[in-house]
């Protein structure tokens, strides 16, 4: 009984908010979560025995020193960002929903720089863990007590503390703000695009969320229902026609953006590129990200990133 007037109340926020539900745009964390690959160790690539016994020694040397320095700027580019030790947010603790395409935003955000970080998953239905706020949404950051919100304003700050001589990058920014006001605004409409496809989504809100044992099964099919009619109202909110050329687009948009370089930051990714990265994450491996890597240039910058933003400095209770 408790779970069915659950699934209604979930049912019915999501219907009456024409918003996608925190989880709404997630699964992916999936795959990163278990199914994640792990950069590959950097180790210096091996020449041909064969060639380099008959190859000239100046070509030879020439050979290894573009290798070794190719190998340099490949560790230098998955090295992650630490800040010096008295600068490092002390006592962080991150609420959140783990689908949520802001809280991940977050998470790219501290996981990049090795930041610490505790997780309290917060129950979408009761929000019973962010009581005591008087800011009924995620993400949340606490940071030796004090309470930061919004997930760019966090960054903002956070940045600011770690960075406090680094000026504001005018491009960086303006792909931050793209974020924000249109590449959220795709995904949506295209993790529940169609009845299977709100399914798959809720599959991974329900398992991965913090729900009762009883919750769950609602959850997954009243969510995934309900989701699946809001996101028809969404497209028609964000003028989308076709949901999927809608990302492929934005996907694409992403890629001209970086004219060739490695990263919107050049060498390193900056904080435009943890933004798209992060709210990218929790599609990439349901179909519509699966699809968006496919039938777009976008999938070699997404393993760069993921590589760059490594394993993620959560500490585990
Ligand atoms: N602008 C905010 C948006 C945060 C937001 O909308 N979070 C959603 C979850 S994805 C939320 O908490 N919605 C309210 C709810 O779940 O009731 C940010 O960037 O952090």
């Amino acid at each position: 009984m408790r779970s069915l007037r659950a699934a209604q109340t979930l049912a019915f926020r999501s219907l009456i908010s024409a918003r996608p539900l925190h989880g709404a745009a997630s699964p992916a964390a999936a795959a990163t979560a278990g199914v994640r690959r792990c950069a590959p160790p950097v180790t210096p690539p091996r020449l041909p025995s064969a060639s380099s016994r008959v190859m000239p020694a100046g070509v030879a040397g020439a050979v290894s020193f573009s290798l070794t320095f190719a190998t340099v700027a490949a560790a230098e580019a998955k090295a992650k960002e630490r800040p010096p030790s008295d600068l490092l947010p002390q006592n962080v603790v991150l609420y959140q929903y783990q689908a949520c395409p802001f809280c991940n935003k977050v998470r790219a955000f501290l996981d990049y720089h090795d930041i610490p970080y505790k997780v309290v998953e917060v129950n979408p239905l009761s929000k019973k863990e962010i009581k005591w706020s008087d800011y009924k949404k995620v993400p949340i950051l606490t940071v030796d007590g004090e309470e930061l919100v919004d997930s760019s304003d966090i960054i903002n700050i956070l940045q600011r503390r770690i960075r406090p001589d680094e000026v504001t990058n005018e491009d960086e920014a303006k792909w931050r703000m793209w974020v924000d006001e249109h590449l959220v605004h795709v995904l949506s409409p295209n993790i529940y695009r169609t009845t299977s496809e709100a399914l798959e989504s809720f599959d991974y809100i329900a398992k991965h969320g913090n729900f009762s044992f009883t919750e769950r099964f609602a959850v997954k099919y009243a969510g995934a229902a309900a989701m699946y009619m809001v996101s028809k109202k969404l497209k028609k909110k964000y003028n989308i026609t076709d949901e999927r050329a809608s990302l492929y687009d934005a996907a694409n948009t992403w890629t001209e953006a970086l004219n060739g370089r490695d990263f919107l930051g050049g060498s390193k990714p900056n904080l435009a590129d943890l933004a798209v990265f992060g709210v990218l994450r929790p599609i990439r491996y349901l179909r519509a990200g699966k699809d968006m890597v496919e039938n777009t240039q976008i999938g070699e910058w997404y393993q760069r990133m993921e590589d760059a933003v490594g394993e993620p400095s959560r500490i585990q209770e």
